[in-house]
């Protein structure tokens, strides 16, 4: 692994692996629409729109993996999620096919499976139950990322992001939380592991609470180390379960469940 990128290298994700990574491979490539700062030893740095074909396929040039990262990071309008979450992340895949990139590490979310209950626990087989146009938008890199495995044989690692917080900060992510160490050797090891095709992987720490049953962790030797329970005093302290609303509190995406609600809780199963 001579040469990785990472595009949406400016957000919170990006920071945290630009330093986390640093020095780890020859070569780091930082891309974003955004200002990146000054280039540090073992930095490329290049501003890229992800809407412009040409553009990404400029920065894919030479490189060896590419961290997906860039895109609408929350729930939106359908207009920028369109365009940045869906026709662009169909632009990285595409430059990665014909610059002959051999993976993709693609930050996915929990909330590609939103609408799951918490009364039950689930792994990377559950059905897609996206909570949001936001979790549509990651169902859809992650289809792609199966197609582009399949039928171009590109690795992929899917990461089923929780809550990227410095520290949990409700008591959903007591459940949730990933924390930034756990990100940075998560990421290590969907870019290192051998013998990937395609995985789908919880993208969390190893919090008591945790909902999601993760094997493609084991497959790629992902051992998170932190633990949100650590937390949970502090939390507990400040909010009880009930203070959640009904539908966040039943659901596993939360808030994203119960933004724009208008269905019956009831029928979802
Ligand atoms: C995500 O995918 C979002 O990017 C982030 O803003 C949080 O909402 C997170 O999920 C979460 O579920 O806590």
């Amino acid at each position: 692994m001579q040469r990785v990128l990472i595009t949406g290298a400016a957000g919170n994700i990006g920071g945290v692996l630009r330093a986390g990574l640093g020095g780890v491979y020859p070569a780091l490539r930082l891309s974003d629409i955004k200002p990146l700062g000054a280039a540090r030893a073992g930095e490329e740095l290049v501003q890229a729109d992800l809407r412009d074909l040409a553009e990404v396929e400029a920065v894919m040039a030479g490189v060896d993996a590419v961290v997906h990262l860039g895109g609408v990071s929350v729930e939106d309008a359908w207009a920028p999620i369109h365009e940045v979450n869906i026709i662009g992340c169909y632009h990285v895949f595409e430059a990665a096919r014909r610059q002959g990139v051999k993976r993709v590490v693609f930050a996915s979310s929990n909330h590609v499976i939103g609408y799951h209950r918490r009364s039950g626990r689930i792994d990377d087989t559950a059905m897609f139950r996206p909570d949001s146009r936001y979790g549509l938008s990651k169902l859809f890199g992650e289809g792609l990322g199966r197609l582009y495995a399949d039928k171009h044989g590109i690795a992929c690692v899917a990461l089923r992001i929780g809550s990227f917080q410095p520290k949990p900060k409700d008591l959903r992510m007591l459940s949730t939380w990933i924390s930034h160490r756990d990100m940075v050797r998560l990421v290590r090891r969907a870019l290192e592991a051998e013998g990937v095709h395609f995985e789908i992987v919880y993208g969390v720490s190893a919090n008591d609470r945790n909902w999601w049953d993760n094997p493609g962790a084991a497959r790629i030797g992902y051992a998170p180390q932190d633990n949100a329970e650590d937390h949970a005093e502090e939390i507990l302290s400040q909010m009880a379960p009930e203070d959640e609303p009904e539908i966040e509190r039943t659901f596993h995406g939360g808030p994203f469940c119960a933004m724009e609600f208008s269905g019956d809780p009831s029928k979802i199963a």
